[in-house]
């Protein structure tokens, strides 16, 4: 059976006037309260490890604003040091891990170790389970494989992650054989969180808009289309949801290919189209621009009339194109989240 909450509710394809909402990087540093625990943590990764604080900041924004679902606090690369990489936070410079650059790197990779590493998240869980109301959903993460290889060949943020999709070409069978660890560490990780309490989970593809259309099918598409079926045969009711970012019209192969519950789109898709091409199937997420929410109220009420209108007559879960950026004003996440409710 499907899990009884509002959020819950879009996945047995009931609709209403106002959706359930929430907000991507919902925990995060536009929140006075989050920069106070994060401050106590030099370290990152020692931060997403430490399951009481890391509960804590999951269930600020709730406390605050009442969203509908709240998020595991984490991050996608947690999986590369559950592997054993070496993976570090720098201040303004963002992650850095050590490049994966040869067949030595990858068979290195413990896929054994992944469930015994992956235990303080499980904690985490546990811990909001036991604090949020059960109106609320919880929903788990990972990074799909695509986007986590971008950052353990380039061993870095970037724009264009040129190393990796090089790579791709270069070196197919190397690729192939990071992508398909990477797919049996997330499916592992995955049903672990599922155990442990989540009861939604959702695949960031972030650099999805990346890859072209080759690349789209093989490293984007089978590895998600293996996660979710492997993740269905124990979990059938739980629902995930895919963002695919940036990828524009190979969302809707994306989306029929890997029988995802729901889509997230990003700021660039046209509303109709969504409704048109993908929600017959699919519930639909997103799309209020981050930048909107972060520059202008009024500009965010307006166009969050717009979204609710656009998709009122299908299941749909409002949230933004990508996540909040730390200089949005908490004012106009209280507008949004007003507006929402139709206050
Ligand atoms: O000092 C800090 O506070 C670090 C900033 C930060 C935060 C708050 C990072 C580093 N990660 C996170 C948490 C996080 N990351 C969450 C928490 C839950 C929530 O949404 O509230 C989630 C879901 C993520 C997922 C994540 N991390 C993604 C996918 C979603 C997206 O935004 O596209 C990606 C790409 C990352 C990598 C990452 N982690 C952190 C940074 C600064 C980055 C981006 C690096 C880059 O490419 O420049």
């Amino acid at each position: 059976m499907m899990h009884e909450t509002f959020f819950h509710s879009r996945f047995s394809k009931e609709i209403s006037e106002h959706p359930p909402f929430w907000l991507m990087r919902q925990a995060g540093r536009y929140l006075p309260e989050y920069r106070k625990v994060r401050e106590l943590f030099p370290d990152f990764l020692s931060f997403c490890y430490h399951s009481e604080a890391a509960a804590e900041v999951t269930l600020q924004p709730i406390s605050r604003f009442d969203m509908d679902a709240a998020i595991l606090f984490s991050d996608i690369l947690v999986i590369p040091d559950f592997l054993g990489r070496n993976v570090s936070f720098v201040k303004n410079e963002g992650p850095q891990l050590e490049p994966i650059t040869n067949e030595k790197d990858v068979e290195s990779l413990t896929l054994d170790a992944v469930k015994e590493r992956c235990q303080p998240v499980m904690k985490t869980l546990q811990l909001i389970q036991k604090e949020l109301p059960k109106n609320k959903a919880l929903i788990g993460f990972a990074g799909a494989p695509w986007t986590v290889a971008c950052y353990m060949i380039e061993g870095k943020g970037s724009k264009q992650f040129e190393a990796t999709r090089s790579m791709s070409y270069q070196r197919p069978e190397l690729f192939s054989a990071l992508i398909e660890t990477l797919t049996q560490a997330t499916i592992i990780y995955l049903k672990e969180q599922i155990k442990a309490g989540a009861n939604c989970i959702k695949l960031f593809d972030s650099w999805a808009g990346l890859a072209n259309v080759h690349q789209f099918e093989k490293w984007v598409i089978a590895p998600t289309k293996k996660i979710v079926s492997e993740i269905k045969k124990d979990h059938p009711n739980i629902p995930i949801i895919g963002f695919a970012k940036g990828a524009g019209v190979m969302t809707i192969h994306y989306a029929k290919q890997t029988k995802l519950d729901a889509i997230a789109i990003d700021a660039t898709t046209p509303l109709d189209w969504a409704a048109q091409h993908l929600s017959p199937h699919h519930v639909m997420q997103g799309n209020l621009d981050n930048i909107v929410l972060a520059s202008d109220k009024n500009e965010t009420i307006k166009q969050t009339k717009k979204i609710m209108k656009a998709w009122k007559k299908q299941p749909y879960i409002f949230n933004l194109g990508h996540g909040i950026l730390p200089h949005t004003p908490i004012d106009n996440v209280q507008a949004l989240c007003d507006t929402l409710r139709g206050q």
